[in-house]
């Protein structure tokens, strides 16, 4: 049997082939909508899926660029195929409406995107299907909530952005026994730190705004799982069209063919940052799951490799504090997003989850004291001399 790749030389080399055309050594981006059929025979068999190959953008496998990326993306979390999307929104939707229907009932981690709250919370509810948020770090919490209309448990671990852990394993271990699926958003720790799929879920799903493409220069979402279910996603793929373009696709190719070398230097800054934070008395708490004192650090230590690059911390003086702080950083943006290069920090409470009624974001953790930081890769004493100038004049 042929040796396997590790994961560094998966980044650099898997899914890449040269162009068979004019030899290129990068993939080429695809800018095309539409494909020609050799003949009228082929384009039906296209068509009806009697024949592999490509038809129209929109419709998956959509460009070449956008197959080296899914199946790059998917050698990297250990699937049989992949997926792009528009958006890590547009991948979540995908998912739900080829899995779910009138009915049928989801559980899902509390602590979610604020989109992806109000998705399940507001849009769902109206097309008939019932969703219940659970603390999922708490496994009791998630036994209780299957019912027999439950179709789908979608955990976000590290949650964003109280970065709370819950334990993929035991859960999709569970999710199977009730015949249920179990979806991942793995955003937060890429593959680089957590596989989902080698813990038993179904599919792993990642928003390639942040460390996927790494640079804050593109919108777009993929996932990765058993080829059936990779495959099962294509009607809604193509009828609802939120589909990646080929020059995003190339710029997440070029992206993961770093995705090792970045994450480490996130994960190693994150670390100093976040001890740093933990040492000054005007920080009232850190959630970094690298630190001994995260609630869940035992369960990081064995479910994750590195601990990745977002973390989170309260601040003595609660939002006003918080307020000053973030607007005499100068080195840091303030932004939102995250998984780029350079380090950003925003508010939850009033920016990315604002979304989220206040009773409820106050209940799973998400304060009006919350400041979220997204470490970038510069010199780790650039970004704490930065907090630490703008700490001084809160
Ligand atoms: N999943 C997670 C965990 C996210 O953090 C986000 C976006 C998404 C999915 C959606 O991805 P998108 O559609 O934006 O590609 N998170 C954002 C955030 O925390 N700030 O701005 C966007």
């Amino acid at each position: 049997m042929e040796r396997e790749m590790k994961f560094a030389t998966k980044c650099v080399h898997a899914a890449e082939r040269p162009d068979p055309i004019f030899g290129a050594h990068t993939t080429p981006i695809f800018q095309t909508s539409t494909f020609i059929f050799e003949n009228s025979r082929q384009g039906a068999a296209r068509f009806a899926g009697e024949e592999s190959g490509y038809v129209y953008a929109r419709i998956p496998p959509n460009t070449p660029t956008n197959a080296v990326l899914a199946e790059k993306f998917a050698a990297l979390e250990g699937g049989e195929a992949g997926q792009t999307f528009a958006s890590g929104m547009a991948a979540i939707t995908a998912v739900l409406l080829t899995t779910l229907k009138m009915g049928d009932h989801l559980i899902s981690t509390d602590v979610v995107y604020g989109c992806t709250y109000s998705l399940f919370s507001e849009v769902l509810p109206r097309l008939g299907i019932d969703v219940s948020f659970v603390d999922t770090s708490e496994l009791e919490n998630v036994k209780k909530a299957f019912k027999p209309e439950t179709k789908m448990v979608f955990l976000e671990t590290p949650a964003n952005p109280t970065m709370t852990i819950c334990d993929i394993k035991e859960i999709a271990d569970m999710a199977r026994a009730h015949g249920v699926l179990c979806v991942v958003d793995n955003t937060f720790a890429t593959p680089y730190f957590q596989k989902p799929l080698e813990l038993g879920a179904d599919l792993s799903l990642s928003s390639c705004t942040k460390y996927i493409g790494g640079h804050a220069d593109l919108l777009g979402g993929i996932a990765a799982g058993n080829r059936d279910f990779i495959k099962s996603l294509a009607p809604v793929v193509g009828y609802t069209g939120g589909i990646m373009g080929p020059h995003e696709a190339w710029l997440c190719i070029r992206g993961l063919k770093t995705l090792h070398i970045r994450m480490e230097r996130h994960a190693e800054n994150a670390m100093k940052v976040a001890e740093f934070l933990e040492s000054r008395p005007a920080i009232e708490w850190v959630r970094y799951p690298g630190l001994q004192s995260h609630p869940q650090h035992e369960l990081a230590r064995r479910q994750m490799s590195g601990y990745s690059g977002m973390l989170s911390f309260g601040i003595r003086g609660g939002i006003e504090a918080g307020r000053r702080l973030m607007d005499n950083v100068r080195l840091c943006s303030l932004a939102v997003s995250l998984g780029a290069t350079d380090t950003l920090i925003q508010h939850p409470a009033s920016m990315t989850h604002a979304c989220i009624p206040r009773e409820v974001r106050e209940k799973v953790g998400i304060t009006d004291g919350l400041v979220r930081l997204s470490v970038g890769i510069e010199d780790p004493e650039d970004i704490i001399a930065d907090l630490e100038q703008a700490l001084e004049k809160v």
